[in-house]
């Protein structure tokens, strides 16, 4: 599935199969066609009630391709990427090539987990507890506590500027899929 956007709000592929998960797996490769910097999301996970808009979880794409979680609304980062010691705790998207990514969220015990190539990231883990790895500054600006809860989960691209993303093998499941 390629997908090119130009608007910030984006074009978006709809994983339907995720509605009826209350916590889920979703896999996909991605290759992007060029580096950007400034405002850049690739994937949506909408949240309670946002659909494609300040309230929906993005994964953002910071300076030099740092990957982070993103709300709109408070500007909450997961890793704090605006903090020194926290930005090589993610990682970074690859231009040109195809990578496989895979995400974890648990609407119940309210956790995002993320892998990229196989790898757990724990820099892009989310779990409520700020006692464990880089959700500080998320919880912080929401309030000590974020309620997960994903209804929908989009692939495409949104932010200020065009790109073009190529998707594939993607893939929902109620356990790990991995790469192969
Ligand atoms: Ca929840
Ligand atoms: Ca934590």
């Amino acid at each position: 599935v390629e997908i090119s956007a130009t608007s910030f709000n984006g074009s978006w592929l709809d994983l339907l199969a995720v509605q009826q998960l209350q916590a889920g797996y979703v896999r996909f490769f991605v290759k992007q066609a060029q580096a950007k910097t400034g405002l850049y999301f690739f994937v949506l996970l909408e949240n309670g009630n946002s659909n494609t808009d300040n309230a929906s979880i993005r994964l953002r794409i910071h300076d030099e391709n740092i990957l982070l979680w993103n709300v709109g609304n408070t500007d909450s980062a997961s890793p704090d990427v605006y903090d020194p010691a926290q930005r090589d705790k993610s990682v970074k998207l690859p231009v040109g090539q195809s990578t496989c990514f895979e995400i974890f969220y648990d609407n119940t015990n309210d956790l995002i987990k993320f892998w990229m190539n196989g790898n757990a990231i724990l820099g892009m883990e989310i779990d409520n507890d700020p006692s464990t790895g880089f959700d500080q500054r998320w919880l912080r600006d929401h309030g000590g506590f974020f309620n997960i809860d994903v209804r929908l989960v989009r692939l495409g691209w949104g932010g200020n500027g065009s790109n073009t993303m190529l998707y594939d093998d993607i893939a929902v499941s109620t356990s790990r899929i991995g790469c192969n």
